[in-house]
């Protein structure tokens, strides 16, 4: 036998195993192209590189024989430029047409380029139609544009934004943003529906991948990367997981084996956005002719990029407290950085998300108040599921591997903040506690569940009534917004979602063409939260030591500066 380690990871195999057959073994499938088992293995497509210590060239996996004392790298930065590279260069003399073609999805120079992130051919010039600013979170290549007019339906109908028309006449007739605006200019909230809705590649979000491999490949950065509730009940669907298959645990192992030095949970500060949206509401309540009501959620970016652009009366309303994704940033290069005497200014903070507007979110400036950008890079699921792949790793071999200490602590109440009505059932569970002193049942609220896209309910907590109303789907929000407007409704407390179902069925969720997810990986996640020990955001135990050390109290003025957008309360 023969013993020698592959990513780090341990292994006895045969003498005469090829580096390819050995990392297999280990769950990790090294990315090829020519190669074909007694067949082909020359290693002359050069996909299958990989990195071996002590040897300055790169060698191929496909006819490389393991030996003795081996340490082999799939996945260094090396491997990686040079893997990519090899495509683009393949790439640069094959004809592209990929829907005419009659291996089309099941091609493998089609499924490598995408898995490795290759959005434009760098070794051609493609000449799109539209001027396009490429630096925007939405990204249209009208070349690829079929014309079906499922972006204009899902923009119309579902969303009530209307950014996409039909434009131009005869031969040129194609879809264009309305008015003939610039994209960046147009009313878009960034939910990214019609990409989820697009059935080719016309359009999608903007690609950040590179700039997380930078990071991870540069010795002096110190990666953190935080994943959304609704990223674990989603990321393993590319790789044909079962739903009890894709846990939390073995997302953790994966992205340590991408890289990440630390692997947090963007459901720790989910409930801290409860502890800090529960108390403003309550306080809000204290002092009612002082507020403009009802008190809106702020946590959902394409619902804030509507309000902004379509209610902007409705500003006030807002919860001054910043998203999860943000609140964790903040903390991340302040309080933990301080905890793990690391500077702050080496911190690249990537978060992992369900969604396209949260790469926007982290750009806006009013969101950033650790002294440094708090978020740094955010990806969406697909972009996840592509690093994952990139990387050959087996997602059903993973070994589960814990959150680090102590972000990672999240409880139910946190989970279900990706399905529609989670933030509002979160907060209620939450609020009672605070006017109370005393846990309500953990399910005394879940009236706010479910799929309909204007949900209205109303509790009593310690003799006061409170109306609340849930909406997703942003022509739902319109609705609902306007019926405030008119007077026929009233409300205390609304929770709203762009994204039909929540962040659940998120514009940046793996694509099922033809068939929406929301309502499945949303029930999932109710039953993540029906399992877990604790169910409320006020008993997790991290977010007490974060009060206890670090801000003192919900509201504080250090929670203030770093967790809402208005420095005082
Ligand atoms: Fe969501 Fe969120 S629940 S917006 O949908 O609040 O994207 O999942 O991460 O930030 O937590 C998205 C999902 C989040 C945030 C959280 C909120
Ligand atoms: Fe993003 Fe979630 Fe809002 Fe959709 S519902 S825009 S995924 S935050």
């Amino acid at each position: 036998m023969v013993n020698l380690r592959i990513n780090g990871i341990a292994l006895s195999v045969q003498e005469g195993t090829t580096i390819m057959n050995a990392a297999h073994s280990a769950g990790i499938d090294i990315p090829h192209l020519c190669y074909w088992e007694g067949l082909n293995e020359i290693g002359a497509c050069r996909i299958c590189v990989v990195e071996v210590a002590g040897m300055d060239k790169l060698l191929s996996a496909c006819n490389t024989e393991v030996k003795e004392g081996m340490e082999i790298l799939t996945n260094s930065p090396r491997v990686r430029l040079s893997r990519k590279t090899n495509v683009q260069l393949i790439l640069s003399e094959h004809d592209c047409q990929c829907a005419t073609c009659t291996r089309s999805g099941n091609c493998a120079l089609q499924t490598i380029a995408k898995n490795l992130g290759i959005a434009n051919p760098i070794y051609k010039d493609i000449t799109e139609k539209f001027r396009w600013n490429r630096h925007f979170p939405l990204i249209r290549n009208s070349s690829k544009c079929i014309k079906c007019m499922r972006c204009i339906q899902v923009c119309d109908d579902i969303q009530d934004l209307h950014v996409w028309e039909m434009v131009g006449t005869a031969q040129r007739t194609s879809v264009g943003v309305r008015n003939g605006v610039r994209m960046d200019e147009a009313r878009c909230s960034l939910c990214g529906q019609c990409i989820t809705h697009c059935p080719v590649g016309a359009l999608r979000e903007r690609n950040d991948m590179d700039e997380v491999l930078d990071a991870l490949a540069d010795p002096d950065k110190i990666t953190m990367v935080q994943f959304a509730p609704a990223v674990r009940v989603a990321w393993g669907e590319k790789a044909g997981l079962h739903r009890v298959e894709q846990t939390t645990g073995k997302l953790v192992a994966a992205l340590k084996q991408i890289g990440f030095d630390y692997v947090f949970d963007t459901v720790y500060s989910a409930d801290m956005t409860i502890m800090e949206e529960g108390s403003e509401l309550i306080k809000r309540m204290g002092d009612k002719e002082k507020y403009s009501w009802p008190m809106f959620t702020s946590c959902c970016s394409g619902w804030l990029r509507f309000v902004k652009s379509e209610f902007p009366c409705f500003l006030p309303n807002l919860s001054t407290a910043k998203s999860p994704q943000q609140m964790f940033g903040a903390l991340a290069k302040t309080y933990m950085a301080e905890k793990l005497g690391i500077d702050p200014a080496r911190i690249v903070s990537v978060s992992l998300m369900p969604c396209t507007a949260k790469k926007y979110e982290a750009d806006v400036e009013q969101v950033n108040g650790s002294g440094f950008k708090d978020v740094d890079i955010v990806l969406t699921t697909r972009e996840l599921d592509n690093l994952i792949l990139a990387d050959g790793i087996n997602a059903g071999e993973l070994k589960e591997m814990p959150f680090d200490s102590f972000f990672g602590e999240g409880t139910g109440a946190g989970v279900i903040f990706g399905a529609t009505g989670g933030v509002m059932e979160a907060a209620l569970r939450s609020a009672y506690f605070l006017i109370t002193k005393e846990n309500p049942p953990a399910d005394a609220f879940k009236n706010v569940r479910g799929m309909n896209g204007w949900k209205e309910a109303t509790f009593t907590v310690a003799g006061t009534h409170m109306k609340v109303a849930v909406a997703n789907g942003l022509g739902n929000a319109r609705r609902l917004l306007n019926a405030i407007k008119a007077g026929a409704v009233e409300y205390d407390f609304v929770e709203i979602m762009a994204c039909p179902g929540g962040c659940a069925g998120g514009g940046g969720q793996p694509i099922h063409d033809g068939r929406e997810m929301a309502e499945i990986r949303g029930g999932e996640l109710y039953n993540i939260d029906s399992t877990l020990p604790r169910r409320f955001s006020h008993e997790n135990p991290t977010v007490q030591l974060t009060y206890r050390e670090y801000l003192g109290e919900p509201l504080s003025r250090r929670a203030h500066q770093l967790l809402h957008t208005e420095v005082e309360g």
